[in-house]
């Protein structure tokens, strides 16, 4: 098999400034008031750099910049924003290992996560979308589809450049102008990104970046000349801002939580539905929304997937996230593992029973060993709410029938997961799940073509795909 052996990442690959501005109507300054934050590196906690954070009147200058630009942009043929799309792909594949370097040191993922996973996807992403550009008229969205207007888009920091694909590659090529905000702990590769703009061309106001935290987010959402908005994050805050968006006539996607189901029958090929476990919920730290943070085992495999998950976890290694060897590096920041930390306290005290590999944590940073929970029930706390680290649930079920209802027993819809070797299984499972993404014999795997999203408190509309398509047209 060919060995993938690439050269050690290092931090030199990417230059970091010491401060960075607001991308406003094509160029960086650095917001009216002059507000800044610092954004840090999760694993040692040093500062990476000042951001500039934008207060309402930034906000506004980034609307009207991106409201200046609508007319020019959506009047373009679409073959014509194709080419900004394909080229500003072809610019993320060349700065890739710039890009990924630099995301595994504001997110704290590992290099080989954000190298192999994240960057492909987003240009992936940018592809897909300047290949849809010129064709919406044959798509099935009437003779004459039309662009929303101006797209306030609020990303979360889990994966902060691919999210930003998701977002800004559909809207563009629909004919949508945007602003788009990215988590206060992750602003950097948006920033990188405008970067990405510049040199493509692109022409200024279509694509403007303004950097804060929720109060900027607040602001851009609730903004009177928005047209659309598109949020992924909380729950909580997801409820806010469809609360401050009802009756005001944008459209609004919403992509939220999750608590999906991992369903291992006992006909499954084991080690094969380990790798899937260990994937889907230890990928990416587990910040991960669609991560199979409930593992339901078939009772009679109980003990042969349990022991086998652990062997296997004890191999996986912790640490800095730009070692190519990492599987697990740090959590983003002191907020997310203090939540992590108290939902696994509270695991504990509520009597399932944790375990952890031996592993050494670094001094410094922010980290969470590998964590499994085992005698799990419905009513524990950690069996419903989304802990988004590190930490696997596991229950156990005896027919199919008892899997589904306790996989649909969640308050969210986002994904889930079957391992069984029974095609008929598969099928009759996957109809009975309440879940926008159903996975079989697979996990967390991700394509540009398919569409994203959930039912419940997961959130509506559809990220990917020609659905995706869908939330950035009249
Ligand atoms: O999310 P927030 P947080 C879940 C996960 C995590 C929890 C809290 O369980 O533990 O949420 O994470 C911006 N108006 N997910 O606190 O606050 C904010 O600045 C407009 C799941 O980081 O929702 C950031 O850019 N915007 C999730 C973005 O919202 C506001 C990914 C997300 O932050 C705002 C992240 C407001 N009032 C967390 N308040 C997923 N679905 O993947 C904050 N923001």
């Amino acid at each position: 098999m060919f060995e993938y052996a690439p050269a050690p990442e290092s931090r030199s690959v990417v230059e970091i400034a010491s401060s960075y501005g607001l991308f406003i109507d094509g160029s960086f300054d650095d917001g009216k008031d002059g507000n800044v934050f610092k954004t840090v590196n999760p694993a040692t906690e040093e500062v990476l750099a000042e951001v500039s954070a934008a207060g309402p009147e930034d906000v506004d200058r980034a609307v009207a910049a991106a409201r200046r630009a609508f007319g020019n942009w959506s009047a373009l043929p679409g073959s014509e924003r194709a080419k900004y799309l394909f080229r500003i792909a072809r610019i993320i594949q060349e700065r890739s290992r710039e890009l990924a370097v630099l995301e595994s040191l504001d997110n704290g993922k590992p290099i080989k996560e954000s190298r192999d996973v994240d960057l492909p996807l987003v240009a992936a992403h940018f592809f897909y979308y300047a290949g849809w550009a010129d064709k919406l008229g044959y798509a099935g969205f009437g003779p004459d589809p039309r662009p929303l207007g101006v797209a306030a888009q609020v990303i979360p920091w889990n994966f902060p450049l691919l999210m930003l694909a998701w977002k800004i590659a559909p809207a563009l090529a629909t004919g949508n102008t945007v602003v788009l905000k990215p988590a206060e702990t992750t602003p950097l590769s948006a920033l990188f990104f405008a970067d990405v703009c510049r040199q493509a061309e692109l022409p200024a106001g279509v694509v403007n970046i303004v950097t804060g935290a929720g109060d900027t987010g607040a602001h851009l959402v609730q903004h009177p000349d928005v047209n659309k908005v598109a949020f992924t994050g909380s729950t909580e805050v997801g409820r806010e801002i469809a609360r401050s968006v009802a009756g005001t006539g944008k459209r609004l996607t919403l992509e939220l939580g999750g608590k999906a189901a991992n369903i291992v029958f006992d006909d499954a090929p084991i080690d094969q539905a380990v790798e899937g476990i260990v994937n889907g919920i230890f990928f990416n730290q587990g910040h991960v929304c669609c991560a199979g943070s409930r593992l339901l085992v078939q009772e009679s495999a109980f003990d042969e997937v349990m022991a086998s998950l652990k062997r296997r976890m004890a191999t996986l290694r912790v640490g800095d996230p730009l070692d190519k060897n990492t599987d697990i590096g740090a959590i983003n920041s002191a907020a997310q593992l203090a939540r992590i930390t108290e939902l696994s306290e509270i695991g504990s005290q509520e009597g399932a029973e944790r375990w952890s590999p031996e592993c050494s944590l670094p001094d410094r940073g922010f980290w969470f060993a590998p964590t499994i929970f085992t005698g799990v029930t419905q009513a524990h706390r950690i069996a419903r709410e989304e802990i988004f680290g590190p930490v696997l649930s596991v229950l156990t079920f005896r027919t199919p029938d008892e899997a589904v209802a306790k996989a649909n027993n969640t308050p969210y819809g986002l994904s889930a997961g079957i391992w069984t070797e029974k095609g008929s299984r598969i099928l009759a499972v996957a109809d009975q799940l309440r879940a926008g993404v159903v996975w079989a014999n697979t996990f967390n795997k991700f394509d540009p073509a398919s569409p994203f999203g959930g039912y419940k408190e997961s959130g509506y509309g559809r990220e990917g795909g020609r659905h995706g398509l869908e939330a950035y047209l009249a």
